[in-house]
């Protein structure tokens, strides 16, 4: 029903809450800090919150890797203090999305502590083990963050799997108490008000059983939207998520659009949307992300059409550029010093006048950029560090090229603390910054941007309220009206009663947009914009754009 279905024309607003507001002066962000700032929230109009982990962990991954799914990490805060968001972001019209990471848990969880070294363990088989092949690890597959993606249990003589870092075990989807396991911890998440749930590398939960070798590649496709994903996600949704009517968004790592469309089908037996990253691939060298390459503007908008074409109808998507683990888009697409409000919109409005839900990473609203670290000493993230460690000390990279690859690529990018104001730590925290502040804080920062009516800020409100205005931005199909031109982004999407045209300029030089002849912009047809003096007084095809300049037309 429409009610169960806010999600399509809401917008989602994400935190990273160990780098979003210290309460106090531990240095990393809490919950306390979060409720501090809900008024902020309401401000900038967003329906929803996700959250990313805030479960007991030891924090190798920064809470993805979860040792009690029960019970909320003491640097966080307490139940009580979960509790309290949720009532008071409710009372707010703010629903919760709880982020949920079950293709694998924390090697500190209970199960695995269990079943590690010991094969008669009840809970052995809650993980994937599997014995030695030639004395080596049983396949070639890599982990996501460097290395082989198998570690040995020396008791026991068997390796176990592990996608990401090697503190966390992937669990056996094979196994229906694990299965069982799942449903028993979203429910009782769903049972205590949460309205939601952002699932973490779902379509990696089902492992192609015979366990081969990847002779011409990392081994994901042995576990990419795997063979029993689409069972596995039906039985979940079944008993948890329809009972609940709660919102789901899947994380689908490299993906398809095919997948994708059953994933997030409109009979709504799976999820109600995806993520998905191709767009984001765009500045890989050879899908390689440890380059440092500029992006392919014209494949950025293959992937777009094929994607917002492809779900129309058919599925739904979340509409992003940033998150926990991208860096700032501003720096990435834009240009993070001139220009760096005009581009900001431009990317904003790009893809919040698409089909689909977007999300909105904490500081991309007011227009945060990429710390620009010079020294291996300044990253946290163990994927960054992983990386350095293998591509510097055994591969031979320059220490230079490295610094400068993760410059631009490191995950830490979007995980410096969030800019509150020009006082001391951007108003972050009392005490030392777990991960050092922007340099930039005291020109870019929350109360500085709420203040300024020409703010990143207050642009996104538009963006966010427009949505909600216009039905044509949810319902309407999608055409690329310049496909090929080198410098616009300009696509159209089209409903029965209404057309929208959203042209976007990205580079910082000027140009000219010749429109079809069948679009007379006029007067009138002007609706939202990133420089304020545009003249469309008298009909015409022809438009002049500014550097990194947006239109929104209807
Ligand atoms: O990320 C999954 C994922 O594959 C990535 O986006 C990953 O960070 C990237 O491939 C690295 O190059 C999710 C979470 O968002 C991420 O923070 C976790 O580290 C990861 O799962 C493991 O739980």
């Amino acid at each position: 029903t429409e009610q169960q279905e806010w999600w399509r024309t809401a917008t989602i607003y994400q935190i990273y809450p160990k780098s979003f507001c210290d309460s106090g002066s531990q240095g990393t962000g809490d919950i306390q800090g979060i409720i501090s700032k809900l008024d902020y929230l309401k401000t900038l109009g967003v329906d929803a919150i996700w959250l990313t982990p805030v479960y007991c962990s030891p924090m190798v991954d920064n809470g993805y890797d979860i040792s009690d799914y029960y019970n909320i990490n003491p640097d966080f805060g307490t139940m009580t203090d979960f509790e309290q968001l949720l009532a008071e972001a409710h009372q707010k019209g703010i629903r919760i999305v709880m982020d949920i990471v079950v293709n694998h848990t924390s090697t500190e969880h209970a199960w695995f502590k269990s079943a590690l070294g010991d094969t008669q363990s009840p809970y052995r088989d809650y993980y994937i083990w599997k014995d030695p092949v030639n004395g080596q690890a049983p396949t070639n597959w890599e982990s996501k963050f460097g290395g082989n993606a198998w570690a040995l249990d020396d008791a026991t003589g068997q390796y176990y799997l592990h996608l990401f870092a090697k503190e966390q075990a992937d669990l056996n989807w094979e196994n229906p108490k694990v299965r069982a396991e799942v449903k028993e911890v979203i429910s009782f998440w769903a049972e205590k008000g949460v309205d939601g749930f952002r699932l973490d590398v779902i379509n990696l939960i089902s492992k192609q059983q015979d366990f081969q070798n990847d002779d011409n590649g990392d081994g994901r496709r042995f576990y990419t939207d795997g063979p029993r994903v689409h069972q596995y996600l039906q039985e979940i949704s079944e008993a948890v998520f329809q009972q609940y009517g709660s919102v789901t968004v899947g994380e689908m790592s490299s993906t398809t659009l095919e997948h994708c469309q059953q994933y997030s089908s409109p009979d709504g037996k799976e999820l109600s949307m995806v993520f998905n990253f191709h767009h984001l691939k765009a500045d890989y060298l050879n899908g390689d992300k440890w380059t440092k390459a500029p992006f392919d503007f014209l494949q950025l908008k293959q992937i777009f059409s094929h994607w917002q074409q492809g779900l129309h109808n058919k599925g739904w998507g979340a509409l992003f550029w940033c998150n926990h683990d991208q860096p700032r888009v501003v720096s990435r697409l834009g240009d993070d010093q001139q220009y760096r409000v005009e581009s900001a919109k431009m990317l904003a409005t790009s893809v919040h006048m698409m089909q689909g839900t977007p999300y909105v990473y904490q500081g991309e609203e007011i227009g945060m950029t990429n710390p620009g670290y010079t020294s291996i000493a300044q990253y946290r993230d163990v994927e960054s560090t992983n990386m350095y460690d293998i591509m510097v000390n055994q591969q031979g990279v320059s220490e230079a090229e490295m610094l400068a690859i993760l410059a631009q690529k490191s995950r830490d990018n979007s995980r410096t603390p969030m800019q509150w104001n020009d006082r001391k730590h951007a108003g972050f925290t009392q005490g030392q910054p777990w991960l050092e502040v922007a340099v930039n804080y005291p020109e870019i920062n929350a109360e500085k941007a709420v203040a300024d009516d020409d703010s990143v800020f207050h642009y996104y409100r538009k963006l966010i309220k427009l949505r909600k205005e216009l039905a044509v931005i949810t319902t309407g199909d999608y055409t690329d009206l310049m496909p090929e031109h080198p410098q616009l982004f300009c696509y159209r999407r089209q409903s029965d009663k209404q057309t929208l045209v959203c042209i976007n300029n990205y580079y910082g030089q000027e140009t000219e947009c010749q429109l079809p002849e069948t679009l007379h912009v006029k007067q009138g047809h002007y609706i939202l914009g990133n420089y304020s003096d545009h003249q469309h007084q008298v009909p015409c095809h022809q438009l002049a754009l500014k550097p990194y300049e947006c239109r929104v037309l209807l």
